[in-house]
């Protein structure tokens, strides 16, 4: 059994995602970063970045508990842990890690930056918004570079990259105001045709599809967190204002 510790994000969705593509057991725990549980010594002992995702596998190697956190690590780790989604050996695999690198590297902080300068940034941060907008149109032709000449962004075969990646571009596509009017016309992802059509097979994978249910399960919880946070909670899960380090 594996326990799963998260909230509802791109980067907890990445591994819902992952456990129903490998079909491990598992069960979902929230965690109310508004309220700063992720700095609690108990949390900290399995997650000491203070972040969600984090899972617990119960049958860890030798048969012991075994906490594992980093979206990036639990996907390697589940990949190793079942014999999926990750290419034993070879070249197949060294393209693997690289496009799961560039998603741990580019994709999750640069789409995350932007969602915060679009939503929780004071006024007046105009040039955070325009510089992860540019950086994030750049990854997407990065992206799309990719997916034109490669079914999926490790080769011929799904894998643990494309897991890490989907969900970032599924929240973004709700979210970024150029994708946003982009889907009014039509079709969100128009301008990478590439990404587009590997979003959509992406999408349509049945296991993928429980994975963001399960993934979206976290809302309620998160909603009311949200609703219960103070000025002072979003200044801690920021670290700005008196929590500035
Ligand atoms: N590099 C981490 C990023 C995870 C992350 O940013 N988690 C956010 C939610 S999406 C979080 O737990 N934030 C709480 C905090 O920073 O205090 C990963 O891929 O697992």
């Amino acid at each position: 059994m594996i326990d799963l510790y998260g909230m509802s994000s791109p980067n907890v969705v990445k591994i819902t995602v992952m456990l129903e593509e490998v079909g491990l057991a598992y069960r979902q725990h929230h965690v109310n970063v508004f309220a700063g549980d992720q700095h609690v010594s108990g949390f900290l002992k399995i997650s000491p970045n203070n972040k969600v995702p984090v899972i617990v596998d119960a049958d860890g190697p030798g048969g012991a508990p075994l906490p594992v956190f980093e979206s990036g690590a639990i996907l390697l780790y589940l990949a190793e842990k079942t014999g999926k989604l990750l290419p034993a050996s070879g070249v197949a695999r060294t393209t693997v890690m690289e496009w799961l690198m560039v998603q741990v590297a580019s994709v999750g902080p640069m789409f995350g930056q932007l969602v915060h300068f679009l939503r929780y940034a004071p006024a007046g941060n105009d040039y955070g918004a325009q510089r992860y907008t540019s950086e994030v149109r750049r990854i997407l032709g990065v992206l799309d570079r990719r997916l034109a000449t490669a079914a999926f962004l490790g080769g011929d075969e799904y894998s643990i990259a494309d897991v890490a990646t989907w969900p970032w571009l599924r929240t973004a596509s709700g979210i970024y105001p150029f994708l946003t009017a982009a889907a009014a016309k039509g079709d969100a992802l128009a301008e990478w045709p590439a990404v587009g059509r590997w979003f959509a097979a992406i999408g349509a994978r049945p296991a993928v599809a429980r994975g963001v249910v399960n993934g979206d399960r976290f809302l309620e919880d998160d909603k009311s967190a949200f609703g219960a946070a103070d000025p002072d909670a979003f200044d801690r899960f920021f670290n700005r204002g008196k929590f500035t380090r």
